[in-house]
């Protein structure tokens, strides 16, 4: 069970509060497919994508991208039990969508960066400190489906 400091729920749930999910979503799901191109292959629904110009500009990974962040929101509410919070979120990753775990960091660290661009001064490291142990414990939860 993680413990969380009322200073850390303040971080966390103050990032969420002023997040721009159309922005941050977006650009942080695009960065993960450049950075790491195997990652592309999950997104064959997607079109064509073949090009950090394409991924750029294809609206259904914006689209995705907006979902995920949605996705963590979920996480913010009911940060005492995110593992059983993600348990079918899990299950699905695992079991239909066949995503190999060790994505969930790369796609966690993207969106560290994008949020840190977006927060400038903003993201101190004690910031930086509990949004990386959130993002732990979502790619943990995220993770234990999996067998
Ligand atoms: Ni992910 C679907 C959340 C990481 C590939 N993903 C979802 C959905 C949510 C979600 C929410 C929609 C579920 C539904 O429709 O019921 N994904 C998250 C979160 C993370 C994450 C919170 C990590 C922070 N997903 C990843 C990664 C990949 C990924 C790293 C692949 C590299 N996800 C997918 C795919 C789908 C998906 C593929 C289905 C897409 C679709 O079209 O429905």
């Amino acid at each position: 069970m993680v413990e969380w400091t009322e200073k850390e729920r303040a971080i966390i749930n103050g990032i969420f509060a002023n997040l721009d999910y159309e922005d941050i979503g977006p650009k942080a799901l695009t960065r993960c497919l450049i950075v790491y191109p195997w990652t592309l292959r999950y997104f064959g629904a997607a079109g064509k994508l073949d090009s950090a110009e394409a991924i750029l500009s294809n609206k259904y990974v914006a689209a995705h991208g907006i979902k995920v962040l949605h996705g963590l929101d979920r996480a913010v509410k009911n940060m005492d039990d995110i593992r059983n919070t993600y348990a079918s979120l899990s299950v699905l990753h695992s079991e239909k969508l066949h995503v190999d775990p060790d994505n969930f960091r790369l796609l966690a660290d993207c969106l560290s960066i994008v949020t840190a661009a977006k927060l400038g001064k903003a993201f101190t490291a004690e910031v930086q400190a509990a949004w990386q142990k959130f993002l732990s414990v979502v790619v943990s939860a995220l993770s234990r489906q999996y067998h």
